[in-house]
């Protein structure tokens, strides 16, 4: 069934594409939304799971970073070892966006004079088509526009296991590097066509690797900010409930590679880290929710209005 539903969403969100320059964003928009089977934000119930790489993935990690060309200390085992221990953590049931934030859904909350706009221009198609993911926004200016959706940046934990799912998959779509799943650059930080896409994809356009929850392009297209400051070392107190990074620091933790940066990056435990206000044409974000409180039941005995 799956085999079949791809190639109607690849078509859908073509014919999106298409609508959108023609001036049909609200056309273009729902047909997106069918092509992306589901609703727009998935819910994630409390559960327990695996965070961080062993020592069988920081070696695949170097295995691939060689394999790219690079060589020396870029791909030493020791850049990959703040990936390090793999613990257990437990989150609170959240809710989460299938798609990075689009040009389109940020240019509504700058027309409501409530975000700024992006450092990229316009007309530059090659980031800034309406079904693009949004680009060249600081951590700050993200926070804005996920409150201003009722929401905020998911943590980093949040944010993993979105991407692995139940599993302790390396990838959102699963154990293997796929050049074709992914939009992502060449083996040294350029671009690369090798998934179809130089610059941005629409969200969303290379379906099969979604992740095991039916989040899109978890892995590739554009980095996406997260909440929790960054350390080389936040794993060794990360236990436990809905953790959080440490209380402050130079940078905020960016996670999921883009379509500039080299495969290895694309796994779901790479870390990577930027200063909050770099813009940079190669990192977005999604937003995260707090799930609504159910009604308190009844008490026994009393009707309810
Ligand atoms: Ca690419």
């Amino acid at each position: 069934m799956r085999n079949r539903i791809a190639p109607i969403a690849a078509v859908l969100s073509m014919i999106a594409v298409l609508l959108s320059a023609a001036g049909q964003p609200a056309l273009a928009d729902r047909l997106s939304e069918l092509a992306l089977d589901g609703p727009a934000r998935v819910r994630i119930e409390a559960g327990w799971f695996t965070m961080g790489s062993d020592d069988a993935d920081v070696a695949h990690a170097v295995r691939l970073c060689q394999a790219g060309g690079a060589r020396g200390p870029v791909c030493a085992r020791e850049r990959f070892a703040h990936e390090q221990p793999r613990h257990r953590v437990h989150s609170s049931a959240y809710l989460i966006d299938r798609t990075e934030v689009t040009n389109a859904a940020y240019r509504r909350c700058v027309g409501e004079s409530v975000c700024a706009p992006p450092r990229l221009s316009e007309s530059d198609l090659r980031l800034a088509h309406p079904r693009h993911p949004v680009a060249g926004v600081s951590h700050g200016e993200a926070q804005r526009y996920c409150r201003w959706v009722g929401g905020r940046l998911p943590t980093e934990a949040q944010w993993e296991r979105a991407a692995r799912g139940g599993s302790q998959r390396r990838y959102p779509w699963g154990q293997h590097y796929n050049s074709r799943v992914a939009n992502h650059g060449d083996g040294r930080g350029d671009v690369d066509l090798l998934d179809g896409y130089r610059f941005a994809a629409p969200v969303g356009a290379l379906s099969d690797g979604r992740s095991a929850h039916g989040l899109h392009d978890m892995g590739g297209n554009v980095w996406e900010w997260t909440a929790d400051f960054y350390a080389d070392s936040a794993y060794e107190q990360h236990r436990g409930v809905d953790p959080r990074g440490p209380a402050h620091g130079e940078g905020h933790v960016i996670r999921g590679g883009s379509w500039r940066s080299p495969p290895y990056t694309l796994r779901a435990t790479h870390r990577g880290s930027l200063r909050p206000d770099d813009a940079r044409p190669d990192v977005g974000f999604r937003c995260a929710y707090n799930v609504p409180r159910a009604a308190p039941a009844p008490a026994p005995g009393r009707k309810s209005p």
